[in-house]
């Protein structure tokens, strides 16, 4: 740990140190008595580290970074289309990451973990909500995706099993919640203490974990009913988006998040 610390100070400084070297390399430079050169290398050094340790600093203290995809913004294809892809991760998702970081700013909730920030998201200015939600509904969602979808694990079948009797079940409960969304929203698999599975909806970007939710617990499975989502490919067929939908979910994502939801949340 100490190692990897040491070498990434020591790479920081060669940057530091090289930026405004080669920026002053020049004739006039070369030509100086050496006694200068060093006064003024000296000065440009600690000049640099003055811009630059505190940009160093002001990034570290943000926690919250913008998700990579996991696959190609075709990948999807025929289920989500490509354009609507790019549209929603370029511009929608990319809009509330960037909206959220500005309404966080300076404050502590820049490194305050997300779900923590969503138990107590009402004491928040509700830009922080929907931004924040917007940010990290999405993140869920794509990750919960695939392109390669498979069959679904035992623990998370059982699971199911368990709390709506069987996988058509649940999918039928799921598409309904979807389908009854009231304009923008969500529809989620919510894992609730004691390893209950609920399905349930939330309105705009709010999700379970929030504290205005009235359903609340841990995610498992997210499905963004906005009408950005899917009106380019289905137009106003909200129930084919939602068909499409089950060909390309992720099992193993969410039988992971169950499995983490079974080891930390109170039994
Ligand atoms: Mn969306």
């Amino acid at each position: 740990m100490k190692r990897a610390c040491k070498t990434i100070a020591s790479k920081r400084m060669i940057k530091i140190m090289r930026v405004p070297y080669y920026a002053f390399e020049n004739k006039s430079f070369n030509s100086m008595e050496s006694v200068n050169k060093f006064k003024m290398i000296f000065i440009i050094i600690i000049a640099s580290m003055a811009f630059v340790a505190p940009a160093i600093a002001q990034n570290d203290k943000n926690i919250h970074e913008f998700p990579e995809l996991n696959y190609s913004l075709d990948a999807l294809e025929p289920y989500i289309d490509t354009e609507t892809m790019n549209l929603h991760y370029n511009k929608h998702h990319r809009g509330y990451y960037n909206k959220f970081l500005a309404a966080i700013e300076g404050t502590e909730l820049a490194t305050t973990p997300i779900n923590e920030i969503f138990y107590s998201v009402s004491q928040y200015d509700k830009n922080v909500r929907n931004n924040g939600g917007g940010y990290y509904n999405h993140k869920l969602f794509w990750e919960n995706l695939t392109p390669e979808q498979g069959s679904i694990p035992a623990d998370l079948k059982s699971a199911i099993d368990k709390s709506f009797g069987n996988v058509d079940a649940f999918k039928e409960k799921f598409s309904e919640a979807a389908s009854s969304v009231f304009g923008s929203g969500w529809a989620w698999l919510v894992y609730q203490p004691g390893g209950k599975l609920v399905v349930t909806s939330t309105s705009n970007q709010d999700n379970p974990l929030m504290d205005v939710s009235e359903m609340r617990g841990m995610p498992l499975l997210a499905l963004d009913v906005w009408e950005h989502a899917y009106y380019l490919k289905y137009q106003n067929k909200r129930g084919d988006y939602i068909s499409s939908f089950w060909k390309v979910i992720n099992w193993d994502v969410v039988a992971d998040r169950l499995k983490f939801a079974d080891e930390n949340c109170p039994k």
